[in-house]
């Protein structure tokens, strides 16, 4: 059951489909002060779950989270903020309920972070609406939560290949030479992503001939290799006379404005750039459309960034920045002068205080960024999806972007930002699955083996043993990083096991995904979602249930060469080194320790299942379904989902089939 509140006079985020009668009651569970803070009292048993893109635990207890997307590159311990806004929760203990705060402005959550055992949730100005669904289990809110936010994005089953990423490919010859390193060796390859450096000066729907002088043919000869070309968008529109984007974008007032009504100024990667404005519906239209300049080009696939929206800096911070600095520069500096001048420069960029200097069209009224920012990239993402939806009606586009909110699950999938190489964020890969999926998003996955700092080889190996099972596997990093490519490495033959593996498990991992769309499921949840009343699963932070069938639990600690699972129930545990090379094992219910190479992959196949495995292929267009098999449990059978692909229509009944051994 879900009850619906509302406070004030809420800005409409379309993140549900469903039109729900308000209640006439009180809101449960929680006291509400001014319709601004709402406080719960929590049991010392309670966990709370959910959150979406947020740093530590599976459990959310103890510390302090704000949703308020944000460009940050620090996934830390004390990091308050990410780049999307899933303002959705489950409290489970004694109660158990599910929240929604739907809310288009910063919202902060208290945990347990002043108080153990409080939390309170607090909006800026009040105006909110709130669901409270209540269900027999975690999983039955899930449930009817993404029902009523509506059907995840379905992605092309091309998308569940292996993608290879770096920021710094910029030219043909450098696309070229990532596709044949992996082909020299036999790696198994979908895509290869085009970061900024494609673009045309950093402008949007344009190609830097120079570097790439014949486009078409380059996405052609790759696709004929079976290999994608993903190129990237940003948010801002360089501002550059003669530039067809830019100007249209003036002329028809697409873009924010300032307080003056003046397109709004701010700088990113092309250096001054106007925001569009994704909150107007002409602007979103019109947008979208432009997406067809590469569509026509033969791209199939696009990543959405910078639009939460980073903003390097605006114009009048900037100035009133380097005009203090100069004051200071002719005095003596004291160090508290010199404080000053440091927080001034750290200040300039994406500085919260800039979203009440921009304006959005909402419907002809003036709204401030402020009230509406989590909306952003929401939008952005939604311009895009409607659009593939005129321009390539019958073919799924794949779509994921860097910011979102709870409904822009619908139009694509996100990727989980600047990570870096460090193991602990093999951990925050996982943790996020769950609670990314309770949010409706569902394709979604990590810069496999870190985007920031130095990878080794070591650490890629066990990061793509968890890779292995997301819906996204790519491997990506910065600029002035070591490079990560898996060739780049002594024992590239182990990557190449693992990639294979990857190949092998595509019938599993599509069929669960598919399934959890078209079911409203999640595809990852805890260990804790099946068994509520064990203790040590509630506890378990590392290790997660894919579908029904199977339980992960990668090694994420450097020199490991083993690790400790619990296991609710009996299962079979597998340690594979390729797929033609592994062992099963029966484990009993308890805590094992598990030893684990860094060329083995171990995962569990719960008590009386078993999945469906098949071949590795060069990509996915050459998978043969005919060499599926199934391992685990004698006489048990699977219910494999598959279709083509690559078609937007998928029936779930139609698509079904069981089979055993
Ligand atoms: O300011 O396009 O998260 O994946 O490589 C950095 C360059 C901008 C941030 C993205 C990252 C991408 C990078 N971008």
């Amino acid at each position: 059951m879900i009850e619906k509140f509302i406070f004030g006079d809420p800005v409409e985020t379309y993140a549900v489909c469903e039109n729900l009668p308000v209640s006439e009651g009180t809101l449960p569970y929680f006291k509400n002060e001014n319709n601004t803070k709402f406080t719960l009292m929590l049991d010392e048993e309670d966990i709370v779950y959910g959150l979406g893109e947020q740093v530590r635990g599976i459990n959310k207890r103890g510390w302090k989270y704000r949703a308020c997307n944000s460009d940050n590159p620090n996934h830390q311990e004390d990091t308050t903020s990410l780049y999307g806004a899933h303002n959705f929760f489950i409290v489970s203990g004694r109660r158990l309920f599910g929240a929604f705060f739907d809310y288009a402005g910063i919202i902060d959550y208290d945990i347990g972070f002043t108080h153990r055992d409080t939390m309170t949730v607090t909006t800026e100005d009040g105006n909110i609406c709130v669901y409270i669904i209540s269900g027999e289990s975690e999983k039955d809110i899930v449930k009817q939560f993404r029902k009523m936010i509506g059907q995840s994005y379905v992605a092309p089953k091309w998308a569940f290949g292996f993608g290879q990423s770096r920021w710094g490919y910029k030219s043909e010859e450098d696309i070229r030479t990532v596709a044949s390193e992996y082909k020299k060796r036999g790696i198994p390859l979908d895509s290869i992503y085009l970061d900024i450096d494609y673009m045309e000066r950093f402008k949007d729907f344009t190609i830097n001939g120079e570097a790439f002088p014949d486009f078409e043919k380059l996405v052609a000869d790759l696709k004929n290799d079976g290999i994608h070309l993903v190129p990237i968008i940003d948010a801002g529109v360089k501002i550059e006379d003669g530039y067809s984007v830019y100007e249209e974008g003036v002329k028809n007032n697409f873009f924010c404005k300032d307080e003056n009504g003046k397109d709004f100024v701010g700088a990113v990667w092309p250096g001054k750039v106007h925001f569009p404005d994704f909150l107007k519906s002409e602007t979103r239209e019109w947008f979208g459309d432009k997406y067809a300049f590469l569509i026509d080009k033969g791209i199939e696939g696009f990543w959405n960034d910078m639009n939460e929206p980073a903003i390097f800096y605006c114009e009048d911070r900037l100035e009133s920045v380097m005009k203090r600095v100069n004051e200071l520069s002719e005095q003596n500096m004291g160090i508290d002068e010199f404080f000053e001048f440091t927080g001034l420069v750290e200040g300039i960029s994406n500085n919260i205080d800039d979203y009440d200097k921009f304006y959005h069209d909402i419907d002809g009224k003036k709204v401030p960024h402020r009230k509406v920012h989590n909306l952003y990239g929401y939008n952005m993402m939604r311009s895009a999806g409607e659009a593939f939806g005129r321009i390539s009606p019958d073919k799924r586009i794949l779509m994921f972007s860097r910011s979102s909110y709870i409904g822009s699950h619908r139009y694509g999938g996100i990727w989980q930002g600047d990570n870096k190489s460090w193991w602990s964020h093999i951990l925050m890969n996982l943790q996020l699955m769950p609670s990314l999926n309770m949010a409706g998003f569902l394709y979604t996955g990590a810069d496999t083996g870190g985007f920031n700092a130095d990878a080794t080889e070591d650490l890629m190996l066990r990061w793509l043993q968890l890779s292995v099972f997301t819906p996204l596997m790519r491997n990506h990093s910065a600029l002035g990083t070591r490079e990560q490519e898996l060739y780049r490495f002594d024992n590239c033959s182990d990557c190449k096991n693992i990639i294979e593996i990857r190949y092998g498990l595509i019938p599993y991992i599509y069929s669960e995904y598919m399934k959890a769309v078209l079911k409203d499921e999640m595809m990852f949840y805890p260990i804790s979602f099946d068994f509520r009343d064990d203790e040590d699963a509630r506890n378990v932070e590392d290790q997660l249930f894919l579908g029904n069938e199977i339980m992960i639990a990668p090694i994420y600690k450097q020199n490991a060469r083993g690790r400790y699972v619990y296991l609710p129930e009996e299962m079979k545990m597998v340690r594979m080194r390729s797929l033609s090379d592994y062992e099963t094992e029966t484990l009993q219910k308890g805590h094992h320790y598990v030893r684990a190479e860094l060329n083995e992959l171990v995962f569990f196949i719960r008590k009386g299942k078993a999945i469906p495995i098949g071949d590795s292929a060069e990509n996915t267009s050459k998978l043969d379904a005919s060499w599926i098999k199934l391992i685990g449990y004698d006489n048990a059978t699977y219910e494999l989902y598959d279709d083509d692909g690559y078609s937007t229509a998928c029936n779930l009944n139609e698509n079904i089939r069981v089979i055993g051994k």
